[in-house]
């Protein structure tokens, strides 16, 4: 065992469970490294510092817990994020043609969750809000810049860690950045806050980005967006093109994240870490090298969703997706493409969450370190002639998600949660302190009841289309507008899960969307309900 005297939560050598001080639990009961109220140190130190302090003195004893008790390594964070993936592309979440051996595995040994939803439909207004802790509307980050001007000298997520003596990275994207431009460049594409997008400094110990060749990958390229006679040439921003990439993973960028990643749980792996890799398929362009194609090929087997004449006449005009078949002058060869192609991208970062999930057994990091999988939003492949994100529809809102904690059973669970609250979750987690202004909720008792909730709606966000979704167990509600002026949208996902049938103006359901109305309006207020001045 690394420095020979730390007794990690979790499995000892021997094999027994054990928590931190010592008593041997069952397996199911594994608890945070120790009680912070229990011991002086870690109350007025935090549990890295206490840590290291007791390490570096020999004081090994935590006094509430027995008398040879001794405090445990804390736990480590090991955050992994994809760009823009939707749960419906992984096979450990049913997806039957696109195979993700690598998070399937971790789903297997974690908890994976089925109802996980983002705060906010797109890469800018998600990312700030789970690192903030803050729902998008709270401080009024709906677009792609920084929460940092709102929040002040509040601490998020990862510096929250980093307060108590973790050290903290982000590998490539976990606040937002442009993507491909961006990464083009190994910054933002917009050149603001020194290339580093709407990123947080003050977060980090060190940061990373990974800049890859995006559309402009040596390969064979095709523009299936906007490109109908095939004539423009293979395009960068957020347009669907597919590039079948010569060359191997670490041409690219997420290549390139991996190969970081995996060189600083081997440089930290003796000081607690928050470790951020944000991958960045995939997000359009669908790029990866060839060998990830073949499972795809020929384009024209990949099956199309359910296709009904007149789906779009109950849907609101705020409702219709920003990018659809129609506005992309997609056909069905352009759109099996986008399909084989994004399942092409998703395969290629599977393999490079393995290269990480290896580097953690190397170093013998499983038993002390937190892994979290998730997006920041979901996707459309073609429900409705829907594609990419934005609506707030299951596939758009909807994110995998899964949590693996040391010594927890592996579960699947089916309570709502957000990603809003994996910020104060962890940090319940992990022994340090919960500060009651963030808006999410701890879920770490899900972990080891996957009956358990703490919430009976989830709530999203489209700023882009005033777009506001409170998700029940069985109905979706959505509306257009805080007055609901641009539409409403209800649908059974019981009896109708693709979500085909627009309930809100049939007369037998007038009570329940009078309800729905009246519990968002409760839900903005409380969302509006916090301490940051001036927002
Ligand atoms: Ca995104």
């Amino acid at each position: 065992m690394k420095r020979g005297f730390l007794t990690a939560p979790g499995r000892d050598r021997s094999g027994t469970f054990v928590r931190a001080c010592g008593q041997t639990r069952p397996r199911t009961r594994v608890l945070p490294p120790f009680p912070p109220e229990s011991c002086f140190m870690l109350r007025h130190l935090g549990l890295p510092l206490a840590w290291a302090l007791a390490a570096g003195c020999g004081l090994l004893a935590c006094p509430a817990e027995g008398a040879e008790s001794a405090p445990a390594k804390p736990y480590n964070v090991l955050f992994i994020i994809s760009d823009d993936l939707t749960s419906n592309a992984l096979s450990c979440y049913g997806n039957q043609v696109c195979e993700t051996p690598n998070l399937d595995a971790l789903a297997a040994s974690g908890t994976r969750f089925t109802r996980a939803y983002c705060q906010g439909t797109y890469c800018g207004p998600s990312r700030a809000s789970f690192m903030s802790g803050y729902y998008p509307h709270a401080t009024g980050v709906l677009g792609y810049t920084s929460p940092r001007p709102q929040i002040g000298d509040r601490a998020t997520w990862a510096e929250h860690f980093k307060n108590q003596g973790y050290y903290t990275a982000r590998v490539s994207k976990i606040f937002h950045m442009g993507v491909p431009g961006g990464i083009l460049i190994g910054g933002d594409g917009r050149d603001h806050n020194d290339y580093n997008g709407a990123d947080d400094a003050r977060s980090w110990t060190e940061r990373f980005n990974s800049p890859g060749p995006e559309w402009q990958a040596a390969g064979d390229g095709e523009t299936l967006e906007g490109n109908p006679d095939g004539k423009k040439p293979v395009v960068g921003g957020n347009t669907f093109v597919v590039v079948e990439a010569d060359g191997g993973d670490l041409v690219h960028s997420d290549g390139k994240t991996a190969a970081k990643a995996v060189e600083l749980i081997e440089q930290h792996q003796d000081e607690p870490f928050w470790l951020g890799v944000g991958f960045v398929r995939p997000h359009v362009p669908f790029v990866a090298p060839r060998p990830y194609y073949e499972p795809f090929l020929p384009y024209e087997k990949m099956t199309l969703p359910e296709k009904r004449e007149g789906d779009w006449q109950d849907i609101p005009k705020a409702g219709i997706n920003y990018k659809t078949s129609r506005n992309m002058k997609m056909d069905i060869r352009r759109q099996k493409k986008a399909i084989g192609g994004y399942y092409a991208s998703v395969a290629f970062m599977d393999a490079q969450v393995g290269k990480v999930l290896a580097a953690l057994r190397r170093a013998r990091l499983e038993d002390n370190t937190i892994v979290i999988f998730t997006s920041d939003h979901g996707y459309h492949l073609g429900e409705h002639d829907f594609w990419a994100k934005v609506s707030l529809r299951d596939e758009s809102s909807q994110v995998p998600l899964i949590i693996r904690v040391p010594g927890k059973e592996p579960a699947v669970c089916h309570s709502l949660t957000e990603l809003l609250d994996l910020y104060p979750t962890v940090a319940r987690l992990c022994g340090l302190d919960v500060p009651p202004r963030l808006q999410g909720k701890d879920i770490s008792p899900m972990l080891d009841d996957p009956s358990y909730t703490v919430r009976e709606t989830a709530f999203s966000v489209a700023p882009m289309r005033k777009g506001f979704l409170l998700r029940d167990d069985r109905w979706a509600y959505i509306q257009y507008g805080e007055d609901a002026a641009g539409g409403i949208e209800l649908f059974d996902t019981k009896h109708d899960p693709q979500q085909f049938e627009n309930l809100a103006k049939a007369p037998e359901h007038a009570a329940r969307v009078a309800r729905f109305q009246q519990q968002m309006a409760e839900k903005l207020q409380t969302v509006r309900d916090h301490d940051l001045a001036g927002s």
